[in-house]
């Protein structure tokens, strides 16, 4: 185990890549509809907001998070997995999730309201493959 971790150490660029490698080789699982690939979730519990890279709650889920584990809802979305990937979303909290342009919860920004959600953001808000970050707060 020590001698493993030291290879790491000894060249962290390569570990970089080596880390980012299954993420390109799940990143497209073909969307078969309800009953398609075992993969596939479309689900989002109570309490959380949920971003999926395709329309319809399809392709992968970048990121479902709970209500209220972060200070002040802030979450920002993985620069390799979902930061200007997102097409759909679902925000079963009781807050408006404000979806941000940029990292940094900057630039132009998309409000979902509580309990809602948007199967194809580029119709419902003009906002498809933009999200970088988002909020959940009161208003918009
Ligand atoms: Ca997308
Ligand atoms: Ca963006
Ligand atoms: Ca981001």
């Amino acid at each position: 185990m020590r001698r493993r971790l030291a290879v790491v150490f000894a060249s962290a660029a390569a570990a970089a890549l080596v880390v980012q490698g299954p993420v390109a080789a799940s990143a497209a699982p073909p969307s078969g509809g309800s009953s398609g690939v075992g993969i596939q979730d479309t689900t989002c519990a109570s309490n959380h907001v949920c971003l999926w890279e395709d329309f319809n709650y399809g392709g992968t889920k970048y990121v479902d998070y709970t209500q209220g584990t972060r200070p002040g809802d802030f979450f920002e979305i993985d620069g390799w997995n979902g930061d200007n990937e997102i097409s759909s979303v679902k925000n079963n909290t009781s807050l408006v999730l404000v979806l941000w342009d940029n990292d940094g919860y900057s630039g132009t920004r998309a409000c979902i309201n509580p309990n809602s959600s948007s199967s194809n953001l580029a119709t419902t808000h003009g906002f498809d493959n933009e999200a970088e970050s988002f909020q959940l707060r009161s208003t918009c």
